[in-house]
């Protein structure tokens, strides 16, 4: 059972009724200073946590990365690892990922088991997350690194019962997942039809570039939202500070 003080407050969040928005930074696409000024952006808009790693890491500072950042701004730093070299003694938490949509035993059980050890040594807070990758129109990194088939995003309901055995499985939270740079989101249906049966906080991410999309994952049932590729694009730090105004807004 994860008592941990980041799984406390995003469940105290979710009883309290507020959602959030997380931002992803992967080490490949910023260099440490640049990463360091979106967080500031980030944590004077209202972001709640920053989000570090990657499906594919080239570059090998994730630590720096992750040290700079929690000596830069007040918000959590946790880590969204790849696979289980993604990890710092830094972060303030991870997301222990299990590839639930998946049939791939490495990244059910396989990184995780290497990783163990390691968590334990840093004292980091696995947070068991059952990652959903979902179908959204093109293969995404996660796709091809995993070796793995995402859910068929006209399904809903074997997203719901993918959803389903997670909670029964004890996992703390869901991440559906569109995968980086989606040109679709996860559909509305899917998350409404994961959020009527399960109780855990879910998380919605992939291709989320402006104020409506948030909104929608909002409305339908999501508690966390995270973006990553928008700041990449342009006027990125001011779609990112709109999502933001936006989440913080949000009433249901
Ligand atoms: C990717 O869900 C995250 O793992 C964020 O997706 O980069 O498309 O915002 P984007």
């Amino acid at each position: 059972m994860n008592n941990g003080k980041i799984l406390t407050g995003i469940r105290k969040d979710k009883a309290e009724n507020r959602r959030a928005h997380w931002v992803l930074l992967d080490p490949d696409d910023f260099t440490v200073e640049k990463a360091c000024e979106i967080a500031k952006t980030a944590a004077e808009c209202g972001v709640s946590a920053l989000l570090v790693g990657g499906s594919l890491l080239q570059s090998n500072r994730i630590d720096v990365f992750v040290k700079s950042l929690r000596e830069t701004v007040p918000l959590p730093v946790i880590l969204f690892p790849g696979d289980a070299t993604q990890l710092s003694k830094h972060a303030s938490a991870l997301l222990y990922l299990s590839l639930i949509s998946g049939r791939n035993p490495v990244n059910l059980i396989g990184e995780h088991v290497k990783a163990a050890p390691v968590i334990r040594q840093y004292g980091l807070e696995p947070i068991s997350t059952g990652y959903m990758l979902v179908e959204s129109g093109a293969v995404t990194s996660v796709e091809f690194m995993s070796g793995t088939r995402p859910l068929p995003r006209s399904k809903p309901n074997i997203a719901a019962a993918h959803a389903l055995a997670a909670q029964y499985l004890g996992m703390d939270m869901l991440y559906l997942e569109a995968g980086s740079g989606a040109t679709m989101t996860v559909p509305p249906e899917m998350i409404e039809a994961v959020r009527e049966c399960v109780d855990i906080p879910i998380i919605v991410g992939g291709g989320i570039r402006d104020e409506d999309t948030a909104l929608e994952k909002l409305r339908a049932g999501a508690d966390i939202i995270v973006t990553g590729n928008l700041l990449q694009r342009e006027n990125g730090l001011e779609r990112m500070r709109g999502i933001a105004g936006s989440v913080g807004g949000f009433m249901a």
